[in-house]
């Protein structure tokens, strides 16, 4: 671990290839103290600034605030984007090459009660060979997050069913009727500290429980792809204003490599 002020962090160095393994088959993994405490509310701060001039992304504007692609605006933000330490854990767990994808501020505003539904992340991307690729996310914590604020529920193993249409953000049932064997796989509950951080699967299935607080949950997403990922040419807003052939490879600047 490095010692940041009075801080231990979680480096990619203390990432044992027994946690690798955890990861790989649950589809997920929780690691505390990803960024430092200060870190940690430096970007709460400056996410909420970014919220409040930023355009908003409506898909899941019931149950949450989001914002895409923050570090294509925000110098503040971009750091967090592009950490260092977050992209060798990315590697560490994926074993590929990442680029960024998009990250995205997830906000659950105070008493938003509304869950965020299962689902998968990757039935949502335009990406060729979708089954065969190792995308995941960052999802670290910029203030406290307990169960009551708005954590992640992840599905053990369910990243094995690839191949799912999209499902509903704002419909219980919805993947859990599509993939009935899913209502008897374990759940495991995540709550986490300021600058923790939960790394996902793109297959795995994952939840957010409501915020009953008074206060703003906010999370920063980073979203990692397989440095060869092509373009599948479906539809998705962060490559529709590109004009992309079908087939290219997601390169350049708009996603780079970690
Ligand atoms: O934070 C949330 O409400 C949901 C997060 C999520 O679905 C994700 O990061 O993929």
């Amino acid at each position: 671990m490095t010692l940041t002020g009075s801080q231990y962090l979680t480096t990619s160095q203390d990432v044992t290839d027994e946690m690798v393994a955890q990861y790989r088959k649950q589809g997920f993994i929780k690691l505390p103290g990803v960024i430092s405490k200060a870190e940690a509310a430096h970007y709460y701060d400056a996410a909420l600034n970014v919220s409040n001039n930023m355009e908003i992304f409506n898909k899941g504007e019931k149950v949450f605030t989001q914002l895409v692609n923050v570090w294509r605006e925000d110098p503040a933000m971009k750091e967090l984007t592009l950490h260092p330490n977050l992209a060798g854990l990315a590697e560490r767990l994926a074993g590929v090459a990442l680029r960024i994808w998009h990250d995205h501020i997830l906000i659950k505003q105070p008493h938003n009660e509304k869950a965020t539904e299962f689902h998968q992340d990757q039935p949502y991307w335009p990406h060729n060979d979708a089954e065969g690729r190792h995308c995941l996310s960052a999802w670290v914590a910029l203030c406290d997050v307990p169960v009551e604020k708005g954590c992640m529920t992840f599905i053990e193993g369910s990243h094995q069913y690839s191949g799912l249409r999209p499902q509903d953000l704002l419909n219980p049932k919805d993947l859990l009727t599509l993939c009935p064997d899913l209502n008897y796989y374990p759940r495991v509950t995540l709550p986490l500290k300021a600058g923790d951080c939960t790394f996902h699967n793109s297959w795995t299935a994952h939840m957010a429980t409501p915020n009953f607080t008074d206060d703003p949950r906010v999370a920063h997403i980073i979203i990692y792809m397989d440095a060869d990922t092509t373009f599948s040419g479906k539809p998705h807003p962060v490559t529709d204003p590109l004009k992309l052939e079908p087939g290219v490879l997601l390169d350049g600047e708009v996603f780079p490599e970690v």
